[in-house]
């Protein structure tokens, strides 16, 4: 009799402080390693969120490439198998075309119109609408404005771009984008310096925090602040997951990455002119004031392009230029 009662009280203890003990284990990738955007930005989410839950929640990071490209990450966050990531905005768009309009050429005059707009209701209804592809969209992070480097020659004006063959996102939009300035784009996933290295491919484009980070420098001589796009990522969760936890903790997820994403930011935009810094005493050759009507002209028709036939591109695009206005 002792003893059943002794069973019944212990498995009674277990089971109410069970949930207490037991850890969640949120797995975030991430394609780039310590110390690159998307990491600042996993980084600080994971120290908010384990510091404000008491320990209830674990942040794993998966950096480095170790689960893949980007866009292998997107696919493993669908299928829960990842529940988060830090992901770069483009190559979004082959999962919610939609995306693609953050990437608009010269859509933002500067970073604070790119946080009017993301954090204003154009860039939430954009969020919102990931939740049709299986994902909740959290906060945006920063990549930064993308500027473009090479190994041919210094691009003055957009006619130096022809021919080049470029590197670009796994992103239907970038590839065209680049096909349009005159470049022979290549979709590939990141990491790229050994390709850079063999001349498998003459360039790419990417923000300073990224060419420094990466030692592209080494094995590029050329870089132009075109400053084409302004480049989020994007911090997103397995959508069913996240709706099956309890209101207390989406609540807490939600605050600690829209913290997360605003160091993040202003991480990246006081560091900026320190990396050009970097880059120039590395050797590299800068054209800081490249002929940025050429590259201007050159884009112009770029809505007329299939890729943004689509009404809800059409409608969302809208709304993005009229925000950033
Ligand atoms: O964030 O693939 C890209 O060019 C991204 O900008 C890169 O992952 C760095």
């Amino acid at each position: 009799m002792h003893r059943r009662w002794w069973i019944a009280t212990t498995a009674l203890i277990f089971a109410l402080c069970g949930p207490a003990w037991a850890k969640t284990e949120i797995k975030l990738g991430v394609v780039t390693k310590p110390g690159s955007a998307q990491n600042i930005c996993a980084e600080a989410f994971k120290e908010l969120l384990e510091a404000r839950s008491q320990g209830k929640f674990e942040v794993s990071i998966y950096h480095s490439a170790s689960l893949g490209t980007e866009t292998e990450i997107l696919e493993q966050i669908q299928m829960n198998s990842v529940q988060m990531g830090i992901i770069t905005d483009g190559p979004f768009d082959v999962f919610l075309p939609q995306a693609r309009v953050i990437s608009y050429p010269f859509l933002f005059a500067d970073a604070q119109t790119a946080d009017k707009v993301l954090d204003g209701p154009a860039g939430q209804e954009l969020l919102k609408q990931l939740e049709a592809v299986g994902m909740k969209g959290l906060a945006f992070s920063e990549n930064g404005f993308r500027h473009i480097t090479n190994n041919r020659r210094a691009v003055n004006t957009v006619a130096d771009v022809a021919g080049l063959k470029i590197r670009v996102m796994e992103s239907m939009f970038h590839k065209e984008l680049w096909r349009l300035l005159g470049a022979n784009p290549t979709p590939m996933g990141w990491p790229i310096y050994t390709e850079l290295q063999q001349g498998t491919i003459d360039g790419q484009e990417n923000p300073l925090s990224v060419i420094w980070n990466y030692r592209l420098q080494e094995v590029q001589k050329y870089l132009t602040l075109t400053g084409h796009v302004y480049s989020s990522h994007i911090d997103v969760t397995n959508l069913k997951w996240f709706q099956e936890l309890p209101p207390a903790d989406r609540e807490l997820i939600q605050q600690c990455m829209a913290e997360a994403a605003r160091r993040q930011r202003a991480w990246n935009r006081s560091n900026e002119a320190d990396f050009l810094a970097k880059l120039k005493e590395a050797g590299m050759t800068v054209v800081e004031h490249p002929d940025l009507t050429s590259f201007r002209e050159k884009v112009s028709g770029i809505r007329e392009l299939d890729l943004f036939k689509d009404p809800k591109v059409q409608d969302m695009l809208q709304k993005f230029l009229q925000a950033a206005k």
